[in-house]
């Protein structure tokens, strides 16, 4: 027995339901008024089925379309959906589709703290209501010699900082993926220090490439590739691109990543797709491209070098591997 006892009649049910929205809007007070007029849909109702519901009306209007991979063939959903990276739920590549099912991904939010005037947690359905959404074909270029090409929906993750205004402090965004061992086996297993962690300089995070995804092929973001919201960094390897995200924190200084404590030498903070820097088991001159028999030479920045050199003209590309 617990302390309270609750009513036999919850209020919800003799109050119509519009009304009582209203009175719990009202209840929340003036602060949080203030707030809610600057952050849009900060007050809305919190239910469950919530965010899939407003993206699957989301994704029935027909999206603005940005072709970011010239006229390279996509990658099938089967091949995109099966072979996959995500180690929460083991290391093999067959294994994300197998036990991903566990992943709860409803109700879902995001903390957006540290170096911002505008820390809050906030439920994914207030995101996607003020984010405008947008279909983008982008490769991801995997560290392990593969990529793919991937239709992408997602909206910038400069418009979702710059909704919570990052202060002149905010030099680099630390991102962190779910823990919740009970679900994601893989993390009963110290492979990493749980949960993953990925970060990048502020001028990266800010540019408009780089993307917070929430669906693929025209649906919500299938849980083995990161649901229900992930970032998709095109230019760097795939393992920057941090899935089901629950915190973003705006640091000052440089911050460590999962990766790059687990094994410094095989992988640096900046991760740029570059084919002159070899990791040190595998060269990464060449790459399959997943659904391809053969290898292809792989591009400076993943091919994306003249959206993103500018980014690292002061800088050694081979010793800020
Ligand atoms: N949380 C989390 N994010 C992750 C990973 C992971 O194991 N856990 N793997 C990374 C790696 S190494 C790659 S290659 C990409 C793979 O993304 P995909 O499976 O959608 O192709 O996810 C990245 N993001
Ligand atoms: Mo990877």
């Amino acid at each position: 027995m617990g302390r309270y006892r609750y009513p036999a009649i919850a209020e919800s049910e003799v109050t119509p339901r519009a009304l009582f929205e209203q009175r719990r809007r009202f209840l929340a007070g003036s602060a949080a008024l203030a707030a809610a007029a600057l952050l849009p849909g900060a007050l809305w109702p919190r239910r469950a089925n919530a965010w899939p519901s407003l993206l699957e009306s989301r994704l029935e209007d027909s999206l603005p379309s940005r072709e970011m991979a010239g006229d390279e063939a996509l990658t099938s959903r089967r091949d995109i959906t099966t072979y996959n990276n995500f180690y929460e739920f083991g290391t093999r590549k067959s294994d994300p589709d197998v036990y991903a099912h566990r992943l709860v991904t409803d109700p879902w939010s995001v903390t957006i703290e540290g170096e911002v005037n505008k820390a809050r947690s906030v439920a994914l359905e207030d995101i996607l209501r003020d984010m405008d959404l947008e279909e983008r074909i982008y490769r991801l270029r995997c560290v392990e010699a593969w990529s793919m090409v991937i239709p992408w929906i997602g909206f910038p993750l400069r418009d979702l900082l710059a909704l919570h205004e990052p202060t002149s402090d905010a030099n680099y965004v630390v991102f962190e993926s779910l823990y919740d061992p009970d679900n994601l086996r893989g993390q009963r297993r110290s492979i990493i220090d749980w949960p993953y962690r990925e970060a990048l300089r502020i001028d990266e995070a800010m540019h408009p490439l780089t993307l917070m995804a929430v669906g693929l092929y025209g649906e919500p973001m299938p849980n083995q590739n990161g649901a229900p919201i992930r970032l998709v960094v095109p230019w760097k390897y795939g393992f920057k691109s941090i899935k089901s995200v629950v915190k973003i924190r705006l640091v000052k200084e440089r911050p460590t990543t999962s990766w790059t404590e687990q094994n410094p030498e095989e992988y640096g903070f900046y991760a740029n797709v570059n084919p002159r820097v070899d990791h040190p088991r595998w060269t990464q001159a060449r790459e399959r491209r997943i659904g391809e028999s053969g290898r292809r030479e792989t591009l400076m920045f993943n091919g994306y070098g003249d959206e993103v050199a500018d980014l690292y003209a002061d800088m050694d590309l081979e010793t800020h591997y």
